[in-house]
């Protein structure tokens, strides 16, 4: 029997890596898509043809429980959320009501349609905020230091409420900062392999950050969707830590990147206060020891392979605007 998959969130970076790992084994995917005025499937052209997509969204409960009723899917991943940290901060209550009370309304939908369904929540390092333990695992405390990690908490609480209240297969991956050259515009990675291929051909001379000082435990998000997979493999569900185990700083990506095409970071790079968050996570790296041994999962794309993936993409997409500006 073809397994069914339901992704929510598919228009986004994780959701096209998971949609293509999930095809090439052999799955039948769904992806919930909410209503825009324009078209937004960047990121899932070139899969069009293999999927199917369902109107849908996490604000709206009867959606959900309509789409669980009719693709009776035997796996759910929830990565749909608001998922920028500095907007959470503008739009608190939004973010609380897609990224917290959303992860309750894919719940509910799935408690109330009667069959078997294992259920991936997107859980996040940003829950760890203000590190009370360095590095950090499945049993560190958590201290979010924004209303993204705040939400983020309540839907990782929610889904063990959930397992524990109704035994229902629900996992939750704690996955740390993973990028690709498919990330959003506005996170730090890609906005700085988009500025150095600019600079590089001519387009610009520099790039607005706020923190340098900040750390990350940055890993590639091809990898990290197979780790979500193993999850829902597992016959017992449970909480993951996702991670490389290796932490940079925001100031070695700019020197990986610039370096890369041949430039000095700091010959572009300008400190711009509105980058800076009221407040800041400065540390991240995690100990994913439990997905390596009960999962399996290793990550597999060293740091400096990363940046030099994602400024060489960024070289790609900009020199082909500028063919088709010509
Ligand atoms: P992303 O690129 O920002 O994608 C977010 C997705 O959520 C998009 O498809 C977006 O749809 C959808 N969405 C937003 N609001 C929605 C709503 N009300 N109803 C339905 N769909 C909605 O995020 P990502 O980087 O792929 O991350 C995937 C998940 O993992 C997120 O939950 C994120 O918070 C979590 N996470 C990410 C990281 C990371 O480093 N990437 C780390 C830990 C956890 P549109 O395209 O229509 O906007
Ligand atoms: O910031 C600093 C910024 O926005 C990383 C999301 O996927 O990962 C992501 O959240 C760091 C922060 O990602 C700029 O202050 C400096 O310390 O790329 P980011 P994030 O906030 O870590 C977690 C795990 C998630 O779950 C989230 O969904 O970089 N920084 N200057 C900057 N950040 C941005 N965006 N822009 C700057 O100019």
């Amino acid at each position: 029997m073809t397994k069914r998959a339901l992704i929510t969130g598919i228009t986004g970076q994780d959701g096209s890596y998971l949609a293509e790992l999930l095809l090439a084994k052999g799955y039948h995917v769904v992806g919930m898509v909410r209503r825009s005025s324009t078209v937004n499937f960047e990121r899932i052209g070139h899969l069009q043809d293999d999927i199917e997509l369902v109107p849908g969204d996490l604000l709206d409960e009867v959606s959900m429980i309509q789409i669980m009723r009719s693709q009776r899917p035997d796996e759910v991943y929830n990565l749909a959320a608001q998922s920028f940290v500095q907007t959470s901060f503008g739009q608190p209550v939004l973010t609380g009501e897609t990224t917290a009370l959303g992860v309750t309304r894919v719940l509910d939908a799935i408690r109330l349609s009667d069959h078997e369904v294992r259920f991936y929540q997107a859980s996040s390092s940003e829950m760890f905020g203000k590190v009370v333990e360095v590095p950090q695992s499945e049993s560190t405390p958590f201290y979010p230091r924004s209303p993204y990690g705040v939400a983020k908490l309540y839907g990782h609480w929610i889904t063990i409420n959930y397992r524990e209240s109704y035994g229902m297969h629900a996992s939750s991956g704690i996955l740390f900062n993973h990028e690709s050259p498919r990330r959003g515009l506005e996170f730090v990675t890609r906005k700085i392999a988009n500025g150095v291929a600019r600079i590089k051909l001519g387009l610009d001379t520099e790039i607005r950050l706020g923190n340098l000082d900040a750390q990350r435990d940055w890993g590639f998000a091809g990898d990290y969707v197979d780790a979500m997979w193993r999850m829902l493999q597992c016959d017992e569900p449970s909480d993951y830590v996702v991670s490389t185990d290796e932490t940079h700083s925001v100031r070695e990506f700019c020197e990986v990147a610039f370096g890369h095409v041949g430039l000095e970071w700091s010959d572009h790079v300008v400190i711009d206060e509105r980058f800076f968050r009221p407040a800041e996570v400065e540390l991240l790296v995690g100990d994913a020891s439990r997905a390596r041994e009960i999962l399996g999962w290793q990550a597999t794309t060293p740091f400096v392979d990363l940046v030099t993936m994602m400024v060489e993409a960024d070289l790609d997409n900009v020199a082909r605007q500028q063919r088709n500006l010509a």
